[in-house]
C-alpha cells in the first residue's frame, strides 16, 4: 500500500510513477471503451476524503462528489473501515438465503426515512424501475386500477437513471432517441406546476413521481409550496407521491431528505448514489408497509440487492447520518456557497439555484460553454461537470471545509475574470 493522499498540490513525486501517462492511457480507451462519455481529460489514481490526484501526482478539489455518491467524501474511515470488515467475513450470498446484515441495514435505513419498509437494490435506475413496479402493482391490487391500465406522471426535464422504461418517459432527447420503442402508461407534466399535475391526474394514476430537486435539468429548485401540494393532491386524489432521492438525499440539501424542506413524507422514496458510501452501488425503495406490502416472493427481486457488502456499507452510510453532522455541515456551508455564488452574479455568473452543498450556476454563455468553464476549472485544481448549455453544477463532498469551498469559489471567479 502507498501512502493515502493526505495532502493538496503536487506529491513528492511529479510525472508518471513508472505506469502510464494521462494522455496514454486516455488514449488506450479509445479504441476499447465505448463512447458515451466525454470526460474531462484527468485521470485519476487516487482520492482521500475533498481531494483528487491524478497519475502524475496532481491533486484536484472534487467538486462533483460522483454525483453526489460521495457525499461523505473518497474513502470516509469509517465507510472504508466497514467495507474492510465486511469484506474479511461475508460478501455475497443472494437472498435465496438470508445473511446476517441486511436486517439491520433496512432497519436503520427505515428509521431515518420515517418509513417502514425497504426494497433493496444496486443502481439508482434499478430502484426508479422497481418503484414504477410497486406503483403499478400498488394501482392493481390496492386502488384496483384495471389491469394493464395504470398511469404515472411525471415531469418534463426529469431525469431517473438510463434503462428504456427510464428514458421512456424522459423529455432529453439525447437520452431517448434511438433507444424506442418506448414504454407506455407515463404522462408528463411541466415541473412545479400543480394544475397541470392536478389536471393529468385520473383514475388511472398509480403515482407521480418526480424528484424533489431536479439535478440534471441545472439544480432546479420548485416554489415553495409545490412538494407540499403534490403531497396534498396525491392524497386527494388517491395516488400515490413517489419521490426520487437519488441525488437530493442523504444529507446534500441540508437535511437527511430534500422533501424535508417542505416536511413532507411521501409515500415512497427512491434512494442511491450516497447510500454505497462511494464504495459499492447501493440502491433502495423504502416505503410504507402498505404500499411496499404489495410484493410477494417472486414478483421482484435482484441478485445483488441486499448483499452482506453492501448492506454493511449501507449501515455505515446511515450510521454516519444519523448523527447529523453531514446535514448541518450541508446546511452551514451552503450559505458559503450561495454567498459566493451570489457575490459572482454580474461577474460571468448569470443566476444560480442552490440549496445546501448543491448549487447549479448558469455563466454567461460568452464566456464559454458549460464545458469549457469546467475544462479552465481543471487546470486551476477544481473538478465540476456541466450540465446544459453553460450550467455548472457544484456538489462537493459534504466534508468540505470553508477554506475548501471558498478556494472553489475563488477560482470560478478567476476563470470567469
Ligand atoms: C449518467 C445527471 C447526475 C439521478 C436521479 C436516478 C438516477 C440518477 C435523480 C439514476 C442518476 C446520474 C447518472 C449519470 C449522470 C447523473 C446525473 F447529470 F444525469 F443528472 F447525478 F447529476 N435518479 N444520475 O440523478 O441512477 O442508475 O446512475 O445509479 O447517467 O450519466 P444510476
Amino acid at each position: 500500500m502507498t501512502a493515502p493522499v493526505t495532502t493538496r498540490g503536487p506529491q513528492e513525486t511529479p510525472g508518471p510513477r513508472g505506469g502510464r501517462g494521462s494522455e496514454e492511457l486516455i488514449r488506450a480507451e479509445e479504441p476499447v471503451l465505448a463512447h458515451n462519455y466525454h470526460p474531462l481529460p484527468v485521470v485519476v489514481a487516487r482520492a482521500e476524503g475533498t481531494w483528487v490526484e491524478d497519475v502524475e501526482g496532481r491533486c484536484y478539489l472534487d467538486m462533483l462528489a460522483g454525483y453526489s455518491a460521495l457525499n461523505f467524501g473518497h474513502r470516509h474511515p469509517a465507510l472504508i473501515e466497514a467495507a474492510h470488515h465486511q469484506l474479511d467475513r461475508l460478501t455475497l450470498t443472494s437472498r435465496a438465503f438470508h445473511n446476517d446484515r441486511l436486517a439491520e441495514f433496512a432497519e436503520r435505513l427505515a428509521a431515518l426515512t420515517g418509513q417502514d419498509m425497504v426494497l433493496p437494490m444496486n443502481t439508482g435506475a434499478e430502484a426508479v424501475e422497481s418503484g414504477v413496479k410497486v406503483a403499478r402493482k400498488w394501482a392493481y391490487d390496492v386502488k384496483g386500477v384495471p389491469a394493464d391500465r395504470a398511469t404515472i406522471v411525471v415531469a418534463a426535464d426529469n431525469f431517473h437513471g438510463r434503462t428504456t422504461t427510464i428514458v421512456s418517459f424522459s423529455t432529453d432527447e439525447t437520452a431517448r432517441s434511438g433507444f424506442g420503442p418506448f414504454t407506455p402508461g407515463f404522462r408528463i407534466v411541466p415541473y412545479n406546476d400543480l394544475a397541470a399535475l392536478e389536471a393529468a391526474v385520473d383514475e388511472t394514476t398509480a403515482a407521480v413521481l418526480i424528484e424533489p430537486i431536479q439535478g440534471e435539468a441545472g439544480v432546479i429548485i420548485p416554489d415553495d409550496g409545490y412538494l407540499a401540494g403534490v403531497r396534498e393532491l396525491t392524497r386527494r386524489r388517491g395516488c400515490l407521491f413517489v419521490a426520487d432521492e437519488i441525488q437530493s438525499g442523504l444529507g446534500r440539501t441540508g437535511s437527511t431528505l430534500a422533501v424535508e424542506h417542505e416536511s413532507v413524507v411521501p409515500d415512497v422514496l427512491l434512494l442511491g448514489k450516497a447510500l454505497g458510501g462511494g464504495i459499492v452501488p447501493v440502491s433502495a425503495v423504502v416505503g410504507r408497509r402498505d404500499v411496499l406490502g404489495v410484493l410477494h416472493p417472486g414478483e421482484h427481486g435482484s441478485t445483488f440487492g441486499g448483499n452482506p457488502l453492501a448492506a454493511a456499507v449501507g449501515t455505515a452510510v446511515v450510521e454516519l447520518l444519523e448523527t447529523g453532522e453531514f446535514q448541518r455541515r450541508a446546511a452551514e456551508l451552503g450559505v458559503i456557497l450561495r454567498e459566493g455564488l451570489a457575490g459572482l452574479v454580474g461577474k460571468g455568473v448569470v443566476g444560480f439555484r442552490s440549496r445546501g452543498l448543491w448549487a447549479g450556476v448558469d455563466v454567461d454563455p460568452a464566456l464559454g460553454t458549460g464545458r469549457e468553464i469546467s475544462e479552465r476549472l481543471m487546470r486551476e485544481g477544481i473538478l465540476v461537470k456541466d450540465t446544459h448549455g453553460s450550467t455548472i453544477r457544484l456538489a462537493p463532498p459534504l466534508t468540505i471545509t470553508g477554506e475548501e469551498l471558498r478556494e472553489a469559489l475563488g477560482a470560478l471567479e478567476k476563470v470567469l475574470g
